[in-house]
């Protein structure tokens, strides 16, 4: 029996992905500072607490054999709560991670590490998952930072790290942008199964889609870890491409963070 925990099991991705990562031979150790109602006692536990706290992260650590780290910020916020949830908690991870001798640590990066590189920038080819950071705000910058930060634990302490680029990851697209970013659920827990294979020991950075026919980000990355997703956003093309035109014109899809690029830098976004 395999342990993983999962970080920020109680947000939106944790969410939809526990019904998803349960496996016969695994036990799912969900973290959150939210409560968890709904346990699944046969293939899942608890442990309550925040990644700012770090006896509540090394407690939750330890005896487990893996971790999905989730847990943070999703989108813009101010400085101080940036560097305090996404980095110093990244942190606490991954010390906790070394001191219990866990080998494996898939973290959830996001596209806006990288977000203002451009679609002209790849020239007609696909934009490399392990493109050079260029953040494009607070938020994104958080996600270079622990992306460079698994690379010291992956150098130091041996662990394998894959980082996540993630687009999109929601039942559906969240907006026309969403055509070539999205990840499906099912596309996720493939790419999050891929990450925690033999396939992806070593240190990995991979973008997070789903197989779209609109996308412009590499899959060669993620193939690499044995990452096949299968689904398209197309299905989906008809209801957002009746209220905006699919153009390279339009820097919402150009640049590959989006309306992230135009935010206010610190402002929270909910
Ligand atoms: C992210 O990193 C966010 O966590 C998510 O809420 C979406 O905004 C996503 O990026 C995106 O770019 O669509």
């Amino acid at each position: 029996m395999s342990r993983l925990l999962v970080t920020g099991a109680a947000g939106n991705m944790g969410t939809m992905l526990r019904p998803l990562l349960r496996r016969p031979d695994r036990t799912l150790r969900l973290f959150d500072i939210a409560d968890v109602t709904d346990i699944d006692s046969a293939s899942e536990e608890f442990v309550q607490g925040s990644v700012t706290d770090r006896e509540a992260v090394a407690r939750a650590v330890d005896g487990v054999d893996a971790i999905l780290h989730l847990g943070g910020l999703s989108t813009e916020d101010s400085w101080a709560n940036i560097l305090s949830v996404n980095v110093d908690g990244t942190q606490a991870v991954f010390d906790a991670a070394a001191a219990h001798g866990v080998t494996r640590v898939v973290v959830a990066s996001s596209n806006h590490a990288v977000g203002f590189w451009t679609h002209d920038e790849a020239g007609g080819s696909d934009l490399p998952g392990d493109v050079g950071a260029r953040p494009d705000g607070f938020y994104g910058w958080s996600k270079a930072a622990v992306e460079a930060l698994g690379r010291l634990y992956h150098d130091r302490f041996g662990i394998d790290v894959v980082n996540l680029r993630i687009g999109s990851s929601f039942e559906k697209p969240p907006n026309y942008r969403g055509l070539a970013s999205w990840m499906s659920p099912a596309d996720t827990a493939r790419l999050i199964e891929a990450s925690l294979s033999d396939d992806a020991k070593g240190f990995h950075t991979v973008w997070g889609i789903s197989k779209n026919s609109r996308a412009w980000w590499s899959g060669a990355e993620g193939a690499a870890i044995g990452y096949e997703p299968r689904d398209d956003a197309e299905q989906f093309a008809d209801e957002f491409l009746a209220e905006h035109e699919w153009t390279f014109d339009d820097p919402i899809l150009q640049r590959v963070g989006g309306a992230f690029c135009d935010h206010p830098l610190g402002q929270r976004m909910r």
